[in-house]
């Protein structure tokens, strides 16, 4: 088999990839591990910024969300009973959108159906030959068989497990890593949301999240202990819980119910450099991670694949190959900004173990300062919404 771009990662990067080379001509091959169910079972983000809602348009593929999804101008901010608003629009000027990751793929695997792209799930032992000469391939099995894939290019979308990142030699990655010392407890519920925006909430016993999906179906999370098991929390004890992390007036109108989905997700910090190595580039989670506090991972994910289609266009209309020789460099610059607000918003509004009192009163001075200060509120909502590519 040939392509011109193989693909190996059929999560939300390697589809809107595929859904905007096929846009302009490019062939692909999309290669997954999972079957189709299973990664569209996955809940995972909830928030776009406009720049991913544009690329989503500039692949054919808005239309549901466009007619579905929640915009949002801002979002509340608390800690105990003190809490305040951050106006996005009026602080930068731009809004965010709720959409959650699970349609948005959902809608890419439409598109690269009714487009007739091939996509092979269900396959093992992806090996990636020849990256760093001119002749790339990729192999795989399916049903027992060995395939090759001969390419021009291939792009690594396959999340922080894949084999693309380790595919590049150790000796040239450079890799940073912070984990952090507490979980998230997310639950899925068919109830209404609490408030008809999101509340980041900080207090003594740890940080809480309310957000939503749609007006019957809503995202709550806690920080929880990394020992903790998503069996240890009853959903009694997670309603409990949630109502002890946020303002009286939210938590006396929290509308509970059974949860469909409850997981919990380790906090991690992680970029590795560089993101590309001869014909393979690196884009989404198998280049970076951030803690979702400030819901970049699926974003920087799309930052990613603006600069890499465009690199690939460039190259295939025009012959031209400075966009995919500046990708890692222009991507990175981008990543590390996310991964500075990811982090320090983990910081604002987590309970950290180890903290001193000092380091308590610190982070109280942080909010307090954020919460009265309009400069303040301006570089937040600059970083929320998306910084321009
Ligand atoms: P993904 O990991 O989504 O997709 C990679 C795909 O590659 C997967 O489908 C995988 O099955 C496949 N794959 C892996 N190895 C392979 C191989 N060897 N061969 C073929 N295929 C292979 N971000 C937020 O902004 N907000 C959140 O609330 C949030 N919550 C999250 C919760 C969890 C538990 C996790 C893990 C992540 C969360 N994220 C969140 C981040 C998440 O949204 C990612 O940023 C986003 O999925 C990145 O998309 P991809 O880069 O496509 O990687
Ligand atoms: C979500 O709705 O899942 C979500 C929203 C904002 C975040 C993290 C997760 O910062």
């Amino acid at each position: 088999m040939r392509t011109q771009v193989t693909i190996i990662g059929g999560g939300p990067s390697g589809l809107l990839l595929g859904q905007l080379l096929h846009g302009a001509g490019i062939d692909t091959v999309v290669l997954e591990r999972q079957s189709k169910a299973h990664v569209l079972s996955r809940i995972r983000a909830g928030i776009l910024e406009t720049g991913t809602v544009a690329l989503m348009h500039k692949a054919g593929v808005g239309q549901r969300l466009e007619k579905e999804c929640f915009r949002h101008d801002g979002t509340v901010i608390c800690h105990g009973e003190m809490q305040f608003g951050v106006n996005f629009s009026e602080r930068a000027g731009k809004h965010v959108v709720v959409y959650g990751q699970t349609e948005l793929t959902r809608d890419l695997y439409e598109a690269r159906e009714l487009a007739s792209a091939k996509t092979l799930f269900n396959i093992e032992n992806v090996t990636i030959q020849g990256a760093d000469t001119d002749t790339p391939s990729v192999s795989y099995e399916q049903e027992g068989l060995t395939h090759t894939i001969k390419c021009d290019f291939i792009a690594g979308c396959d999340g922080f497990h894949g084999v693309s990142r380790t595919t590049i030699p150790a000796q040239l990655r450079r890799e940073y890593e912070k984990l952090y010392p507490f979980g998230w407890l997310g639950v899925l519920s068919e109830t209404p949301p609490v408030h008809d925006e999101l509340i980041y909430a900080g207090s003594d016993r740890g940080f809480a999240l309310c957000s939503m999906r749609n007006a019957n179906l809503s995202r709550y999370y806690i920080q929880c202990s990394l020992t903790d098991q998503p069996e240890d929390w009853s959903d009694t004890a997670f309603w409990e819980e949630l109502k002890r992390r946020i303002p009286n007036e939210y938590a006396d109108r929290l509308v509970t119910g059974a949860s469909i989905e409850k997981s919990i997700a380790p906090l991690r910090s992680f970029v590795s450099e560089p993101m590309r190595w001869g014909r393979l580039f690196l884009c989404g989670d198998a280049a970076h991670i951030v803690p979702p506090t400030g819901a970049k991972g699926l974003n920087s994910a799309m930052g990613d694949v603006h600069y890499l289609f465009n690199g690939f266009q460039q190259f295939y209309q025009e012959g031209d190959t400075r966009g995919i020789d500046e990708y890692s460099a222009k991507a990175l610059a981008r990543v590390w900004k996310a991964e500075r607000f990811s982090w320090a918003t983990t910081k604002l509004l987590h309970r950290f173990p180890d903290d001193s009192d000092f380091d308590r009163k610190m982070q109280q001075a942080d909010v307090a300062f954020l919460a009265e200060n309009s400069a303040a509120q301006t570089v937040f909502a600059q970083n929320y919404v998306g910084l321009p590519y």
